[in-house]
């Protein structure tokens, strides 16, 4: 069977649909292309003498991995020169990096966690990369930080890799969600799902249970709820997966359903959450919607939070969309 690949996936949304510019065609082949080679760097893991910690710390105050470090600058690196970005910004980075004026400057902004899940990079479980895309403003010659703080219903496109077993893309223009397998000995990216759909019900659910007690009310009745299972209100039995790396999470919940659960707790009561908005719960939510799912923050639609700041935190409820809907409720009621 001939398989399509990403660049003629690519081509044809640009061609036949008009759907993406040829300018967001290049860019995401170049994230592709990084991607890849995140991969094989993952994968040589100790190796290549890529395990264990940097010895610096993120903006988060996180301790860094080597992994997060190679992931951030392979990213960096791969879309220096193209000309179809204006400037990026990296969980990795306290500040957006500006593309130099000995290149040309485009018209998106590309967002990243470049290796997100990356306490798993050590024990050998899958961990991603995640990315969003948003235009620069109109008539916009210098990118400053500001530009960055637009809505996720502004994003163009968002997609992750998750290296796993397999290495995968999935990825959305606005148009589906499709997914790619990457063959390793070719280096090719091959589509091997082209409309990815999360099942509307569901009997799964994601949450670090070890913050039980912390939880707030609205979480604590939703999730003793599911744990009451047949004898309980929801009259089913559910089970738990918690990988503690939200890209392997969430894909899981793209293909057989699910609700991913990061909400607020009374540890740090001013903080929204662990998530950022801008490069995790904005694209992850772009994807989970366009796949028919929901994602918002216990109260409103995640992609119609303004940002405030760069790195700003949220709190984090996507996957089926009756199961959020429903903790959304509570939150509400
Ligand atoms: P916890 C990874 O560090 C991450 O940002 C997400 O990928 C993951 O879902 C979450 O944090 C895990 O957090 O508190 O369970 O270790």
């Amino acid at each position: 069977m001939s398989r399509i690949s990403l660049t003629q996936y690519l081509v044809e949304k640009q061609r036949e649909k008009g759907l993406i510019p040829g300018e967001l065609r290049l860019l995401l082949e170049v994230v592709a292309r990084a991607c890849k080679r995140i991969s094989y760097a993952v994968g040589k893991g100790a190796l290549a003498g890529v395990l264990g910690e940097a010895g610096s710390e993120n903006v988060q105050g996180e301790s860094q991995k080597k992994l997060d470090v190679i992931a951030n600058e392979t990213l960096l690196e791969a879309n220096l020169w193209g000309g179809n970005l204006a400037a990026m910004a990296s969980e990795e980075m306290d500040h957006p990096h500006v593309i130099p004026n000995r290149y040309p400057m485009g018209e998106f902004l590309l967002l990243f966690d470049p290796l997100d899940g990356s306490s798993n990079i050590d024990v050998n479980v899958s961990i991603g990369t995640i990315f969003s895309v948003l235009r620069l403003p109109e008539g916009v010659t210098d990118p400053l930080e500001e530009h960055f703080l637009q809505a996720g219903n502004r994003q163009i496109a968002a997609g992750y890799a998750v290296y796993g077993p397999s290495t995968l893309l999935v990825l959305t223009v606005g148009d589906g969600v499709a997914c790619f397998t990457l063959d390793r000995e070719t280096g090719s990216w091959w589509l091997t799902e082209d409309r990815m759909s999360i099942p509307v019900q569901t009997k799964e659910y994601a949450i670090n249970a070890s913050n039980a007690r912390h939880w707030h009310p609205p979480v604590k009745r939703y999730v003793d709820e599911l744990l009451a299972g047949q004898t309980g209100p929801r009259g089913r039995d559910y089970n738990m997966r918690w990988v503690a790396s939200m890209v392997a999470d969430v894909h899981r919940i793209m293909i057989r359903g699910g609700i991913f659960m990061y909400p607020r707790d009374a540890r740090e009561p001013d903080k929204p959450g662990k998530l950022r908005l801008l490069y995790e719960a904005n694209p992850m939510s772009f994807l989970v919607e366009q796949a028919g799912g929901a994602a918002t923050n216990g109260l409103t639609r995640i992609m119609d939070l303004q940002p405030g700041k760069l790195h700003e935190r949220v709190a984090v409820f996507m996957g089926s969309r009756e199961e959020v809907e429903r903790v959304t409720s509570y939150h509400r009621g």
